[in-house]
């Protein structure tokens, strides 16, 4: 065993260690066109579209349901930027994120 210096050793330790993970939530509401809730899941989400209408159908039954799951700062856009897409649209679709654990 090669002998690391306390510095080192943290170093190691860190780079090891896996970021905290985010779950992108959809919720569900009465308004937001299924087809545009497949778009967002496709475009946003990099989901198939066959995919994306399981998801979409699991939030519309299930009330809500998990689009992705990322690190914070790419959570923290995705949400953003789907929910920048869906007012811009004049839709009331909702996503939040939640800790994976
Ligand atoms: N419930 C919406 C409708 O019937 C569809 C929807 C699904 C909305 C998933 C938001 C999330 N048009």
């Amino acid at each position: 065993m090669t002998k690391r210096d306390g510095a080192t050793q943290l170093q190691e330790r860190q780079a090891l260690k896996r970021p905290p993970l985010y779950r992108v939530l959809l919720i569900n509401d009465d308004y937001t066109p299924m087809e545009f809730v497949v778009y967002v899941l496709t475009r946003f989400f990099r989901k198939s579209e066959a995919e994306a209408q399981r998801i979409m159908l699991a939030v519309h039954h299930q009330g809500q349901g998990v689009a992705g799951v990322y690190t914070r700062e790419v959570a923290e856009t995705k949400v953003t930027q789907v929910i920048g897409l869906a007012r811009s649209e004049g839709y009331p679709l909702q996503v939040t994120l939640e800790p994976e654990s």
